[in-house]
């Protein structure tokens, strides 16, 4: 059988999650046996797949001023000299970064971003050309892919950004920034300390923070006053980030989370010791958090894979399937109104001209009696056929009508696109010719595989409470 490109994206899904987290891996076949329950019930098509609906891999941006120094910290995050950096721009391109377990880093093309499973932007070309036509062609020159094989990076994807350059905002820039911003996680912006005064920072400021001040998930924004190193020697590092702090209010950002850090390796030699050990434990703190809140990401992601999973099914099993049997009711009740309007204006007109022209002779229809017996037979028959089909066609009149009461009207709380098409499916199964409450293959095997499956999605997020918080008596060994 020919693999659809769903089942290919799956198996892809899996065989990187294996790699990286064994434990997700499974979760993915939770999904496959939900989409296999949807599936027979209409809920979903064939090249559909619940799975390939959320992240797998949480993703954190960092973004920020030109030379601020997020590449040297994604390199030192890493472990790895991944990124090239200097004063210079040397790197024009935002850069994803994913876990590969191969020794030696390999970069791809920005095209390889669009097909892979494992980043949301999964055809984020496609996205950015509906924005901007043209560009979307170009995304090879504005993205690329590198893989690395740092622990930390296992679940997780960074991204590296070229940096903002007033003069030189391209649209396209702006525009993937703000698409890389919608699908993290978790946003770093960086600024630099040797420029912290307004000036030098409005552009990048009004960008990043015009979009970010009214948004619902504002808390996933770290803004990062970097190279704060560099303040020590002029001996007033707290006035540095008061005036960085201020212009931040400014522009509007009084929210949001502040971190003063420097690049141990690139720092400019300090010699005053007492200064120094100060400036490397406020460091050492802030730093602490940052990683701290990349980590929480981990536990996040597993937590909503999981969850997501539980509430998939369950919207599947109390929701959608009880909304399915009430428009079959529904349609059910219709259809009997209808065919009973019909026939019975039928019975009644033909009652009116036989009784009115005398056809009947007792209980005998005379025009039929008089035919031979053979002709009898196939009028008879001719006439229960166009009957059934008659009946037929009401019925699917009367559910036609239901549907496009379903398709006008949504619900709120439910998922209308799948109850609408797994309402469809049912107009044209063998299971209209059950009862109402007998959706097209609900059948007591699917409940219990359903129920089944509610049971397992429960287990595993009580495994990861065990796993995250070693509740006592658990062994942290
Ligand atoms: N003094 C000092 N220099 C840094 C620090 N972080 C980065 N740099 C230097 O700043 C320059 C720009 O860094 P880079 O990481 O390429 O910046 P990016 O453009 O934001 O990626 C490089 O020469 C780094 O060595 C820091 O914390 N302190
Ligand atoms: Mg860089």
């Amino acid at each position: 059988m020919a693999k659809t490109a769903t089942e290919e994206r799956i198996k892809r899904l899996k065989a990187h999650l294996e790699r990286e987290n064994p434990a997700l891996a499974e979760v993915v076949e939770q999904f496959q046996e939900l989409d296999i329950v949807a599936r027979k019930l209409g809920f979903m098509s064939e090249d559909d797949s619940y799975a390939t609906q959320i992240s797998w891999w949480p993703v954190v941006a960092v973004l920020g001023t030109f030379s601020a120094g997020k590449s040297t910290f994604l390199n030192e995050y890493l472990g790895h000299q991944l990124q090239r950096t200097g004063n210079q721009a040397v790197d024009d391109k935002f850069t994803v970064i994913c876990y590969g377990s191969d020794e030696a880093p390999k970069q791809l093309p920005g095209l390889a971003l669009d097909s892979d499973p494992r980043f949301p932007f999964y055809q984020i070309s496609q996205s950015i050309e509906s924005d901007a036509t043209g560009e979307g062609k170009r995304i090879d020159s504005y993205l690329q892919l590198k893989t690395c094989n740092a622990e930390v990076l296992r679940g997780k994807i960074l991204i590296d950004s070229p940096g903002f350059d007033a003069d030189k905002q391209r649209d396209a820039t702006l525009l993937i920034t703000d698409h890389i911003i919608g699908l993290s996680d978790l946003v770093l912006v960086f600024f630099d300390a040797r420029h912290p005064e307004p000036g030098a920072m409005t552009d990048t400021l009004e960008h990043l923070v015009a979009n970010t001040i009214n948004r619902q998930d504002s808390d996933k924004f770290l803004y990062i006053l970097n190279q704060i190193d560099n303040t020590v020697r002029e001996d007033n590092p707290e006035e540095v980030v008061a005036a960085w702090q201020r212009a931040m209010a400014q522009s509007g950002l009084t929210a949001g989370r502040f971190f003063r850090i420097y690049s141990e390796e690139a720092a400019v030699p300090i010699d005053d010791q007492q200064i120094k050990e100060r400036m490397k434990a406020k460091r050492d703190e802030d730093l602490g958090d940052i990683k701290n809140r990349i980590q929480q990401l981990d536990v996040n992601r597993a937590y909503r894979v999981t969850g997501m999973l539980e509430q998939s099914a369950k919207h599947l099993r109390d929701v959608l399937v009880p909304e399915l049997i009430k428009a079959r009711r529904l349609w059910f009740k219709r259809s009997r109104w209808l065919n009973g309007i019909v026939f019975g204006a039928m019975i009644i007109a033909f009652a009116y001209w036989s009784l009115s022209t005398g056809s009947w002779d007792g209980v005998i229809f005379r025009p039929l009696a008089d035919m031979a017996p053979l002709i009898q037979l196939v009028l008879v028959g001719a006439a229960a056929i166009a009957l059934a089909m008659l009946y037929g066609h009401l019925r699917l009149m009367a559910g036609r009508s239901v549907l496009r009461k379903l398709k006008r009207e949504s619900s709120p709380g439910v998922d209308g696109k799948r109850l609408t098409m797994a309402f469809e499916r049912n107009l044209d199964s063998w299971s209209k010719h059950l009862s109402a409450g007998h959706p097209h293959n609900w059948s007591g095997r699917l409940q219990r595989r359903l129920d089944k499956l509610i049971a397992s999605a429960d287990t595993l997020v009580q495994k990861l409470n065990d796993r995250f918080t070693r509740p006592s008596g658990a062994n942290d060994q």
